[in-house]
């Protein structure tokens, strides 16, 4: 059987931090999907369509990769595309209590899904989409924190004036 799992996200872009989980998520299993979620109530940056083909261009060296998008519950989507287990990163206990939450609230849906996590690389525990789009959004470099495709989106986005 092919072990398929999930790393799933708003990836409002994709930063060094959540490439560190995929890329180390690929040798545990046969394919990985990354996949966007679609309706979620956070107004973001890029539209569902470039954060997919970020995601894709920056991790176009990784044959298991694919890239995806998904609406409603993710222990659904997970069950449609034959995923047994969802990846998340934990940066710091903060992350815990809202993952602790999720986890078990998606395993009570469906208990076939497991939920693994992976500790944050040091280097990247300070590291959200947020923090790279504040940085930007006021001229800060954030080419240690994000792939050059995406460094280069975030000009475009804000030299545009979009906020
Ligand atoms: N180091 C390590 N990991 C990191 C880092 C970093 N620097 N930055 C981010 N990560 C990890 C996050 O911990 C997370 O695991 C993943 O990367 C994606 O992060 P984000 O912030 O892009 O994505 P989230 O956390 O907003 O994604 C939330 C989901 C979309 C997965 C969630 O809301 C969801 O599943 N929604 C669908 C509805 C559903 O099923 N809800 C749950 C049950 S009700």
């Amino acid at each position: 059987m092919k072990r398929i799992a999930i790393c799933p996200g708003s990836f409002d872009p994709i930063t060094n931090g959540h490439l560190d989980i995929i890329e180390r998520a690929v040798p545990i299993f046969d394919e990985i999907i990354v996949a966007v979620l679609n309706n979620s109530s956070k107004q973001p940056l890029f539209s569902v369509q470039e954060r997919m083909e970020l995601i894709a261009d920056v991790t176009s060296h990784l044959p298991q990769i694919k890239v995806d998008s998904f609406n409603g519950l993710l222990v659904d989507y997970a069950a449609e595309v034959g995923a047994t287990a969802i990846v998340r990163g934990l940066r710091a206990v903060s992350d815990f209590e809202y993952e602790m939450q999720v986890a078990s609230i998606n395993k009570k849906m469906n208990d076939q899904i497991e939920t693994l996590f992976m500790m944050t690389n040091n280097q990247y525990s300070f590291l959200s989409s947020s923090i790279v789009k504040e940085a930007a959004k006021y001229g800060a470099s954030v080419a240690d924190l994000v792939p050059p495709s995406v460094e280069e989106a975030l000009r475009q986005k804000y030299a545009k004036g979009e906020l």
